[in-house]
């Protein structure tokens, strides 16, 4: 089919579905703009399977971050990385932001590359070219610090390292993380949220559970104190949990207790990563718990498969579950959306897409469901109707809003994305030798 002949099936479409939705009371119109606008924060690890530009074809993740795969066409410095983000942007629908961790540093001449600056010592000015880029493509910016591949975390300990040295190193390369974020949200006129995970943890089981804790308490401290003058509204700090990593599978630190504590303590908002906790565990039910204290919250939107693989997000149930909880408690706007995945078998640019198309397939979704329907049918206890209220909404024709949604947005809708980075992989992808 040729665009226009997909335009006009597109919004033929639309018509009948937008009538549906409407018989249950359901707008889809003004759920299509809002899903629009809901904030995704693109992570950039995924281009490059979080190796970062630190030294040329230094390793990758380590701290039990494992991408798995050795598809070709890895981005392999800011230039390349930026491109992929570029064509990823061109084909996902709505407003996005994009996420940067600290070992994306450009410290070097005009290639980005060269003098080394060690962690502890990073400013604003070796993010120039990443706060040029959005700022000249309109978007947000977050950011990371980066608490892994590093020699001073070669034993899977930062912050709560018995050592005060390592410590204090990895405190100050917290603060400096902060001045980032905050110089970014300042040069973009938007507030950068700001995300700490540590790997810190043990294989296997520990004599002192105690001791790590209380000396992460006191570097986090250290990080997040007033007299380091980073401002708390432009700087929107966060704080990641984990249950076990590769490596820490029998204590980790900083678990889902030690930071709900510690953010709710501390003013500071939690991160859910869906990657980071039990499978039988979901984290669509925490979000009416933790936003019962919290004012808001981050959620990095993963797919573990087993364990936390970090597979590209779909269109799942857990993440549909996920965003019918926020808009069931109008909280979309208490928490702050971002991608959290690195998959190395498969095409990246392809992988942020789908992940990212789901995300906003899912806010969608979620904005389409007839709520006070539901929830009159909840309060009348007729629960049998509700059930299968809930399940007849799984037939309705979703697709056709969803293609409605591509096409305001000027993206391709359905699969017509898939060409495009089909020639963008060969093009481009393919050119990138020893990658
Ligand atoms: C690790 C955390 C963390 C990282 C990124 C790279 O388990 O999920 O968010 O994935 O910071
Ligand atoms: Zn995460």
């Amino acid at each position: 089919m040729v665009a226009t002949e997909v335009e006009r099936a597109v919004r033929e479409g639309y018509e009948r579905a937008r009538e549906a939705y409407a018989a249950l009371g359901v707008d889809a119109d003004a759920a299509l703009e809002r899903a629009r606008a809901v904030p995704v924060s693109l992570h950039c690890w995924q281009a490059d399977d979080v190796t970062g530009f630190e030294a040329a074809g230094e390793a990758a993740a380590s701290g039990g971050l494992l991408a798995t795969g050795s598809y070709p066409g890895r981005a392999r410095n800011g230039d390349e990385l930026r491109s992929d983000l570029e064509q990823v942007l061109a084909l996902v629908p709505g407003v996005h932001r994009a996420n940067v961790h600290a070992i994306y540093a450009e410290t070097g001449g005009p290639s980005g590359a060269g003098r080394r600056v060690d962690r502890d010592a990073l400013e604003p000015k070796h993010f120039a070219r990443w706060m040029d880029w959005a700022k000249g493509r309109g978007l947000g910016l977050d950011f990371n610090p980066t608490f892994f591949a590093h020699p001073k975390a070669a034993d899977g300990l930062t912050l709560s390292h018995p050592d005060s040295g390592i410590r204090a190193f990895w405190i100050a390369h917290g603060i400096a993380c902060r001045r980032i974020g905050e110089a970014m949200a300042r040069a973009l006129g938007s507030p950068a949220v700001v995300n700490l995970w540590i790997p810190d943890g043990s294989k296997d089981l520990p004599a002192d559970r105690w001791g790590p804790r209380r000396r992460l308490v006191e570097s986090l401290d250290a990080i997040y104190a007033d007299s380091t003058g980073v401002d708390r509204s432009l700087c929107l700090d966060a704080v990641e949990s984990k249950l076990f990593g590769l490596g820490s599978e029998a204590y980790v630190v900083g678990s889902h207790e030690f930071y709900l504590g510690y953010a709710l303590a501390r003013g500071l908002a939690v991160c859910l990563d869906m990657g980071h906790f039990h499978p039988t565990e979901t984290v669509h039910d925490k979000l009416s718990a933790i936003l019962a204290f919290a004012d808001w919250l981050l959620l990095h939107v993963s797919r573990p498969v087993r364990w936390d693989s970090d597979h590209a997000v779909l269109f799942d149930d857990d993440v549909r579950a996920v965003f019918q909880e926020l808009v069931r408690g109008e909280a979309l706007g208490r928490v702050k959306v971002a991608l959290d995945y690195f998959d190395a078998s498969i095409n990246r640019v392809a992988a942020y897409i789908i992940g990212a198309r789901a995300v906003r397939k899912a806010v969608l979704y979620a904005l389409l469901e007839p709520g006070d329907r539901l929830g009159a049918l909840e309060a009348e206890g007729k629960g049998a109707q509700k059930l299968a209220l809930m399940e007849e909404m799984k037939t309705m024709p979703f697709g056709a809003v969803w293609n409605m949604l591509c096409l305001r947005a000027g993206v391709p809708p359905a699969g017509g994305w898939m060409p495009k980075v089909e020639a963008y992989e060969k093009d481009v992808l393919a050119m990138r030798r020893g990658s």
